[in-house]
C-alpha cells in the first residue's frame, strides 16, 4: 500500500500535546445597533481561546454569543466557566491532532455547552495545521471552493436607514442578498417595512428574512403569501425552534422555502428536522453544532435528506468567521451562500489582517490552520475587566 498519511516526524507527532488553554472574554462594539426579534446588540461578546501545544505553536479560537444567554443558553461568562472548569481540564496533555478523541473527551466533561466546545476545536485545527503548515480544511479532506457569496443583515428596524445602508454595498460590490432581522415588530410593520426595501432594491437584490422563532403558525399562514408576493426568497426560522409540526404544515402550503436555525444543534436534530419535513434548508453554525467536525456531520445529514445548506453565522469576528470558512470551503454543495458578514459589523476586528470581502464574496484565507493571526493589542484592548 502507498503511504498516503502526510509525513509527520515522531518527535512532532510528540509535541503535538496540548499545554495550556487560555480563555478570555472580550466585547467589540457594532458599528450599529442590530435588532432581532427577542434582543439587540450595540456590542458583540466572544470568548477566545489561545491553546499552546508542547511544540510551542498556538491556535486560536471563538465563541460567539449574541445578547448574554437569549439567542442559545450559552453567555460568555458560561462559555468561559465552562472552559475553564471542565473542557480544559478534559484535554490537557491529550494530542491536539486527535480531533475526535478531543470531542469524545470534551463530550464526556460537558452536556452540550457546544459554542464552548466549537472555540476549543477551533483552536485544535489552528494549532494543527499551523504545526504541519496545512490549512484546516486541508485537515478535513481539502477545499471545493476558495470563496462564498456572502449576504448582508439589515437590522436597524428603520427602513430609510436600511435602504441607504444597503445601497452602499451595493455600490462597493460587497453584498447583493439582504437577510431583514423581522420579529420585533407587529407583522403588519415588518411587512410594510420590507415592501418598502422590496421596493427600493428591486431587480438590484435578493431578500431572504428571519424571523428568530417570533411567528405562530396562524401568523406566519397569513404572512408567507405576502413575503412570496414581495419577492422573498428564504423565510428563516418562522416559528419557535420546538414546532417541526407547523414547521412541515408551513411549508406544505408556502411558495417560499423554509430555512431551519435555532431548530437544529445537534445531528439529531437534523435528522428529526428532516423526518418531520420540516425545513427546505439548514443554517449550519459551529456555535450550535459543536465545532468544525460535528458541523461537516449536521451537513451530512442534511445533504443526504436533500435538505440545502446556507452558511450561518452568530456575528463572529475574522476568528470565527475563518473557522467557518475552513468548514464550508470543504463542503460538497452551499446552495444558498453564507452571511459571515460579522467582521464588517464590528468597528474593529481581532486579527492582524482581516478576512477579504470582494465582489459580494468572502474569501478563504491562505495560510495554515484557520489562516489568521490574533492582534494581542486589540485582545487586551477588548479584553473584559
Ligand atoms: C441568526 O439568528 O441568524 C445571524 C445573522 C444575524 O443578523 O443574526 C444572526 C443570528
Ligand atoms: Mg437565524
Amino acid at each position: 500500500m502507498p503511504q498516503t498519511l502526510p509525513f509527520v516526524p515522531a518527535g512532532l507527532q510528540r509535541d503535538f500535546a496540548i499545554a495550556s488553554i487560555r480563555s478570555t472574554i472580550v466585547d467589540v462594539p457594532t458599528v450599529r445597533r442590530h435588532e432581532l426579534s427577542s434582543l439587540s446588540v450595540t456590542a458583540q461578546s466572544y470568548v477566545i481561546v489561545e491553546l499552546r501545544l508542547t511544540n510551542g505553536v498556538e491556535g486560536i479560537g471563538e465563541a460567539a454569543t449574541l445578547g448574554g444567554p437569549r439567542w442559545s443558553e450559552e453567555s460568555v461568562e458560561s462559555i468561559k466557566a465552562t472552559i475553564d472548569v471542565y473542557l480544559a481540564p478534559a484535554i490537557i496533555g491529550a494530542p491536539a491532532n486527535r480531533f475526535e478523541a478531543a470531542r469524545i473527551r470534551m463530550d464526556e466533561a460537558a452536556k452540550r455547552n457546544n459554542a464552548a466546545k466549537a472555540a476549543i476545536e477551533s483552536a485544535l485545527f489552528d494549532a494543527v495545521g499551523k504545526s504541519l503548515g496545512v490549512s484546516a480544511v486541508q485537515l478535513l479532506g481539502g477545499a471545493v471552493r476558495e470563496s462564498v457569496p456572502v449576504l448582508w443583515t439589515l437590522a436597524s428596524g428603520d427602513p430609510a436607514q436600511e435602504i441607504e445602508e444597503a445601497e452602499k454595498k451595493l455600490d462597493a460590490r460587497l453584498h447583493d442578498t439582504f437577510k431583514i432581522k423581522i420579529g420585533a415588530r407587529s407583522p403588519e410593520a415588518d411587512v410594510a417595512r420590507l415592501r418598502r426595501l422590496a421596493d427600493a432594491l428591486a431587480g438590484r437584490a435578493s431578500l431572504i428574512v428571519d424571523a428568530n422563532q417570533a411567528w405562530d403558525e396562524t401568523t406566519a399562514l397569513r404572512c408567507l403569501p405576502v413575503l412570496a408576493e414581495l419577492g422573498v426568497r428564504l423565510v428563516e426560522q418562522p416559528l419557535p425552534a420546538w414546532n417541526l409540526a407547523g414547521m412541515a404544515r408551513l411549508r406544505a402550503r408556502s411558495t417560499v422555502p423554509l430555512m431551519a436555525d435555532e431548530g437544529v444543534f445537534s445531528a439529531h436534530d437534523m435528522l428529526d428536522v428532516a423526518r418531520a419535513g420540516a425545513a427546505d434548508v439548514v443554517s449550519l453554525k459551529l456555535v450550535k453544532h459543536g465545532g468544525l467536525l460535528a458541523t461537516r456531520d449536521v451537513a451530512a445529514v442534511a445533504e443526504a435528506a436533500g435538505i440545502g445548506l446556507y452558511g450561518g453565522c452568530l456575528l463572529e469576528s475574522s476568528i470565527g468567521a475563518a473557522a467557518h470558512l475552513q468548514v464550508f470551503a470543504g463542503l460538497r454543495e452551499l446552495a444558498w451562500g453564507c452571511e459571515h458578514f460579522g467582521p464588517q459589523i464590528l468597528v474593529d476586528d481581532l486579527v492582524e489582517e482581516p478576512l477579504h470581502f470582494a465582489d459580494f464574496c468572502i474569501h478563504l484565507p491562505a495560510g495554515p490552520g484557520l489562516g489568521v493571526t490574533l492582534d494581542q493589542d486589540k485582545l487586551r484592548h477588548y479584553a473584559r475587566g
